[in-house]
Order: structure tokens, then C-alpha cells, then sequence
């Protein structure tokens, strides 16, 4: 297929298995388990079930903002979900998040567990169950607010649409790519004055808010997300670097971003995180050769706690 190919869509849509792009694998149209498998569950009252994309990293920032501030009922076991290879369509995975997709929790605190998909629904939970990064009441937490679900509305055409395809669809749709590429700086230029005369999203107050935006947003202006940066000239946004360098610098934004990370340098790679100390001593570089990358040390039996 390439561009200049006229495309007319057929009265009914099939499902064309071969369409290709990265992720072609892992795409259906239909929800649903594909297979039984169980899920583990480790000693502490959070069970994370997550992989280091930008929407986990969200979610494990958060759990170590909150054990930073000495709320140990954050204590958590994060697991690592492989969505390449499907495990985010097991029997159990499904039961707690029947949108098959990373990152989902259970709260097993109080006499029942409870389930909590969607990154933003885990980060107000988690903020409310803490009392921290969301304002209690008024225009900040009115605001938290906003930009929260301002994240959670538009990465999707930063990700699914740009990033897409930019980076990932077989074909360079000159269409396709104008129109995200517009969108994306446009959403960049957002954030580029919000952030002119305010610290945080939100103003003097770190929040949930940032912790949702800075992953995505934060990466794409630093020129880490799909290649991108010369082709969005993303060294414009000079507030949104200010802004992503300060919350990169918080040392629970470092460890939160190496746990369930399969990819980067190995001693920045937690593939499960079980224990605070795991981040001196499990990741990649620290395991044995032959272990690396295949199974978490844990399971592996290296580690027991
Ligand atoms: N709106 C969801 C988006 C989650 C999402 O798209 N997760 C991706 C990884 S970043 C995923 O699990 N993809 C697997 C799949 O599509 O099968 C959230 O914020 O939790």
C-alpha cells in the first residue's frame, strides 16, 4: 500500500489480520480473555500489574511520591505485564481490567479487594486514600483536576495518533501525520504557557496533575518520545523543558521510572519491584547474565521477600 493508493471502504468492515505497524499483533477488535492464566499476588496492600510505558510510569511515580512522604499503606508489589506477548488478555488481568490494558491495581487494604483501571482513576484514588498531591477542596483541586483528565483526553492523539504514525504505522500517511503533528504541537504550545508563569500545572503545588502529564509531555520535549524532536522543534518549549527537567530531578521520579521498564540501560531497569531495597539490588545489571531480561529475579527465586 502507499499513499497515492485510493482506498474506498467497503460497505462492512472486516478484520484484516495482516494490516502490519507495530502492535499489528496485539490489535482485535473484540474485548475479552483470550486465555486462562492467573495473576500473583504478593504481601502488600497495592498489587500493580504494569509495564514502564509512559501511562505505568504514571502510576509507580505516584506509589513512590507517597512511601517518599512516609505512607507505608503505599508499600506496593508491581508486576510485570508483557503486552507484546498478550498478558494483558489472561482470564485474571481481564477480571480487574476488562479494557486489557496496563496499568491496572488492586487496593487489597480494606476486607475486600478493590479493582482500579485507568491510570487517572488509580492516581485519584490513590491521592484520596493518602490525602496527597490533590487538594482537598476549591480551585486547586478544581484545577488538579482539569489537567488530569486534560491528559487523559488528549495523549491519545499524542500517542495513538501522532506517535502512531510518525513512528509505528508501516506507511508514512502524509494526512495522517500533518494532522497529529498539528494537534501535538498545539497541545505542546498548552502546556508551553501554562507552565510561563507557574512552577506546576497547577501553580506552586507538585500534584497528580504533573505526574500524569509528565511522562508523556515531559519526554516529548525532552526528545525522548518517537524520535521526534527535530521534526516538532520541541527545543521551543522552553517552560516545558524547565518544568520536565525539575520533576525528572525528584528522586521518586527516578526510582518510579525504572520499575517494570524492560528497555534502557540495564541499571536502570526494575523489571518487578517487591521491596524499596529491590532498587539497589535487582536490577538488570546487578542479576546474573543468564537471567537477564527473561524472568524477574523474583520469581527466579534470587530474591524471596
Ligand atoms: N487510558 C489508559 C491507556 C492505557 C494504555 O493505552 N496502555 C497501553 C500501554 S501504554 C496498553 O496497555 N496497551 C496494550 C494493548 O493495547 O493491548 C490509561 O491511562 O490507563
Amino acid at each position: 500500500m502507499s499513499e497515492s493508493d485510493e482506498y474506498t471502504p467497503p460497505k462492512v468492515w472486516t478484520w484484516n489480520k495482516g494490516s502490519g505497524g507495530r502492535f499489528a499483533n496485539i490489535n482485535r477488535p473484540i474485548a475479552g480473555a483470550t486465555h486462562d492464566k492467573e495473576l500473583p499476588i504478593g504481601r502488600h496492600p497495592i498489587q500493580l500489574y504494569s509495564l514502564g510505558t509512559p501511562n505505568g510510569v504514571k502510576v509507580t511515580v505516584m506509589l513512590e511520591e507517597l512511601l517518599a512522604l512516609g505512607h507505608a499503606g503505599a508499600e506496593y508489589d508491581a508486576w510485570f505485564i508483557n503486552i507484546g506477548s498478550g498478558d494483558q488478555f489472561g482470564s485474571d488481568y481481564v477480571d480487574i481490567n476488562p479494557n486489557s490494558k496496563i496499568p491496572v491495581m488492586t487496593d487489597r487494604s480494606g476486607p475486600e479487594p478493590i479493582r482500579v483501571f485507568e491510570s487517572g482513576s488509580i492516581l485519584m484514588h490513590l491521592a484520596e486514600k493518602f490525602d496527597a498531591f490533590l487538594p482537598a477542596q476549591g480551585a486547586d483541586r478544581a484545577e488538579t483536576l482539569n489537567w488530569l483528565f486534560w491528559q487523559m483526553g488528549s495523549a491519545p492523539y499524542l500517542g495513538g495518533g501522532f506517535g502512531h504514525f510518525y513512528a509505528y504505522a508501516p506507511v508514512k500517511i502524509e494526512y495522517a501525520i500533518d494532522r497529529f503533528a498539528m494537534e501535538t504541537k498545539r497541545q505542546l504550545d498548552v502546556l508551553e504557557r501554562n507552565l510561563a508563569d507557574r512552577e506546576y500545572m497547577i501553580g506552586d503545588e507538585y500534584t497528580i496533575a504533573d505526574m500524569a502529564i509528565w511522562p508523556w509531555y515531559g519526554s516529548l520535549a525532552k526528545g525522548i518520545l518517537y524520535g521526534s524532536a527535530e521534526f516538532l522543534q520541541v527545543h521551543e518549549y522552553t517552560n516545558l523543558i524547565r518544568w520536565s527537567d525539575q520533576i525528572a530531578a525528584r528522586p521518586a521520579v527516578k526510582r518510579g521510572q525504572m520499575v517494570n521498564r524492560p528497555y534502557g540501560q540495564p541499571e536502570s531497569q526494575l523489571l518487578e519491584r517487591h521491596d524499596a531495597s529491590d532498587f539497589d539490588t535487582l536490577t538488570q545489571d546487578k542479576i546474573p547474565e543468564d537471567q537477564r531480561g527473561k524472568v524477574d529475579p523474583h520469581r527466579a527465586g534470587l530474591k524471596t521477600a
